[in-house]
């Protein structure tokens, strides 16, 4: 403590017997000097009292304990409500590592920028030390952090979303002890810190130093900027420490299809975001499949991390313990299963209230009306909605209806088939299949998805989403490619790769497939694939599938439907993959000579 800080901080809570950690804790005391340090356990008696400290200070509100128990209204700075992509940066010591997909500074830089941020900032607050695991406690595949940060309500989110508190810490203490008498003298927990400061969006940064698993983040409260486990420790940190160790930190869902004779195969998907993973992962089965006995489970929403295990399949954690998913158009019709995983033990950012205190959001379709908007203003339609657009649930995964009991296995899930997916509105049809692993990289490599509102910029405007990581790779895309590739080895098992298209418009405008519930028709053919159970029509971007051959009964599709859905425009995959052509160029010549190669031999076939 220096002379103008002579008082030090108090201290409660559990402390540690890992030097590694005291000695970093203390090092960030001593920069951020806060009035307090509180070592979080996880326990119900001390969340209930951070609860009752952010209810006092009107940093949460309590939602109707008779319709929502345990529910919480937090409303966020209105400059601080999603992630902030353009202030996110990697910091390699060189700059092609980060790659041309990321915003890139040296590490020296970055330290000396932040960490003049961070100087002193923690003045009058409490700093919460917040240790955690992300995938189930006892996994080999599971990975320790250690959060630092003056956000009690940052410690509320990560208590949900990662088994934050004593048994993690004891997992470090005893990593940290075996890597000691090893005579290692770097530590294993990923290390993050992080401050809101004062929430001005002229001071912040999240920066990631993946050579070091750190991650410092200043000046944000929200989401993927202040949650430090979720993108930058279980997706940016984590792609680059994957890299080195074998395995993968996949943007993808992963659920669970139990057919009626009760085999139940596990399947990862990824989208970008607003392309519906949430509504995927909790699928509710049409009737007709549900008689039938077909079930879906829920493993994650959102990350999954994979590796190969002693029988050359690879296994799948969800490395998350709860979801933060976007509240508008959440519904009973478009996710049954979200809605009722949230009528509890939930904190909802940014949502509007009813007149007695329920949350609502634009889409939700419960027949109530909101009275206040998300900034806690009487709701008006022409000033804002009353919702924000991304506006969030934490809840823990346990509470979904459909929550697999296998998250919890720390072997993972076995997975039978990869998904790539984007939002295209025109040639790309409803599903193929890759012909084997080089071209289902490829097919990962060269997704594009058309723009949101939920994404700054213009609307419908395709952008190359490399299995939807084009946000969290925390390195080169061209090396990652190459490190996708390096799975197929002797004796792998690896799954099939698919690419599915639930947005395909007709001439009118209107979407030609059903989406939600009859995606399950899409899951079966291609699990019908994995068992050899469906044949498949070559041509040069994939296998189609024989249109007898997927259950289609009870929906109705149109002759157009049915031949843009399940068909293949040459002409147009023509002009497609001269694109993915000069997208791959984009990365010079680190892109991998083999998947080059692919993308070149699907263009000439195409031509033939
Ligand atoms: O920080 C935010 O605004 C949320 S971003 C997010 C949250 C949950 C799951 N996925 C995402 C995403 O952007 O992919
Ligand atoms: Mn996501």
């Amino acid at each position: 403590m220096d002379a103008a800080s002579p008082t030090p901080p108090t201290v409660s809570g559990t402390g540690t017997s890992l030097a590694a950690l005291a000695d970093w804790v203390n090092a960030v005391a001593a920069l951020t000097r806060p009035d307090a340090i509180h070592w979080c356990d996880g326990s119900e008696a001390e969340s209930a009292a951070l609860n009752a400290q952010m209810q006092a200070d009107g940093t949460l509100i309590a939602l109707n304990p008779q319709t929502h128990p345990n529910c919480w209204l937090h409303r966020s700075n209105p400059q601080d409500v999603a992630r902030v992509e353009h202030l996110t940066f990697i910091c390699t010591p060189e700059r092609e590592d980060a790659g041309p997909n990321n915003h890139w500074m040296a590490p020296t830089e970055a330290h000396a920028k932040i960490d003049a941020l961070f100087d002193g900032c923690m003045r009058g607050r409490t700093l919460y030390v917040v240790p955690y695991c992300m995938g189930p406690i006892d996994s080999p595949l599971a990975r320790c952090g250690v959060e630092i940060t003056d956000s009690p309500y940052v410690v509320a989110n990560m208590r949900i979303m990662t088994r934050m508190g004593a048994p993690a810490l004891a997992r470090i203490e005893r990593e940290g002890a075996e890597g000691a008498a090893r005579g290692e003298r770097a530590s294993t927990f990923v290390k993050g810190l992080h401050s809101t400061g004062e929430l001005d969006p002229n001071r912040r940064f999240i920066m990631h130093f993946p050579e070091e698993l750190t991650i410092k983040s200043y000046g944000s409260g929200y989401g993927g900027n202040a949650l430090l486990g979720k993108k930058c420790h279980a997706l940016r940190i984590a792609s680059y420490q994957a890299r080195s160790e074998g395995w993968l930190a996949e943007h993808m869902l992963i659920l669970g299809v139990e057919n009626p004779q009760g085999v139940t195969r596990y399947i990862a998907a990824a989208f970008p975001s607003a392309c519906g993973k949430t509504n995927l992962a909790m699928l509710i089965p049409p009737e007709g499949y549900r008689q039938a006995g077909w079930k879906i489970w829920t493993v994650g929403d959102d990350i999954c991390w994979m590796r190969p295990g002693a029988d050359g399949q690879l296994y799948a954690i969800n490395p998350e313990a709860g979801f933060f998913g976007v509240a508008p158009g959440t519904s009973k019709k478009s996710n049954p299963n979200a809605l009722a995983t949230i009528q509890s033990n939930t904190i909802f950012t940014n949502v509007g209230v009813t007149a007695d205190n329920q949350p609502w959001w634009e889409g939700i379709d419960n027949g109530q009306t909101p009275v206040t908007d998300w900034q806690g203003q009487p709701f008006d339609p022409a000033v804002r909605p009353a919702a924000h657009p991304n506006s969030r649930f934490t809840v823990s995964a346990r509470q979904c209806p459909s929550y697999s009991p296998m998250t919890e296995d720390p072997q993972g899930v076995p997975i039978s088939a990869i998904v790539f997916g984007g939002r295209r509105a025109s040639l790309v049809p409803l599903v193929f299949e890759a012909r084997d692993w080089t071209h289902g990289v490829l097919v990962g490599a060269s997704m594009g998805s058309e723009t949101t509102a939920a994404a700054t910029g213009a609307v419908g405007v395709l952008r190359r989403d490399p299995m939807a990581m084009k946000p969290f790779c925390g390195y080169n895309f061209a090396d990652y490619f190459g490190h996708w590739l390096s799975f197929d080895q002797p004796g792998a098992k690896l799954p099939k790769i698919f690419h599915v298209n639930w947005f395909r418009k007709g001439s009118d405008g209107k979407f030609l497939w059903p989406g939600f519930g009859d995606n399950l028709r899409v899951l079966e053919w291609m699990l019908a694939r994995v068992e050899g159970k469906a044949g498949a029509i070559e041509t040069p971007i994939g296998l189609l599938p024989v249109e007898a051959e997927m259950d289609l009964a009870g929906i109705t599709l149109s002759e157009e439907a049915r031949s843009k859905l399940l068909g293949f425009d040459r002409e147009g995959w023509q002009a497609e993959f001269a694109g993915i052509g000069e997208y791959l160029a984009s990365y010079g010549g680190r892109v991998p000579p083999a998947l080059a190669a692919e993308q070149q031999q699907i263009a000439r076939a195409l031509e033939e």
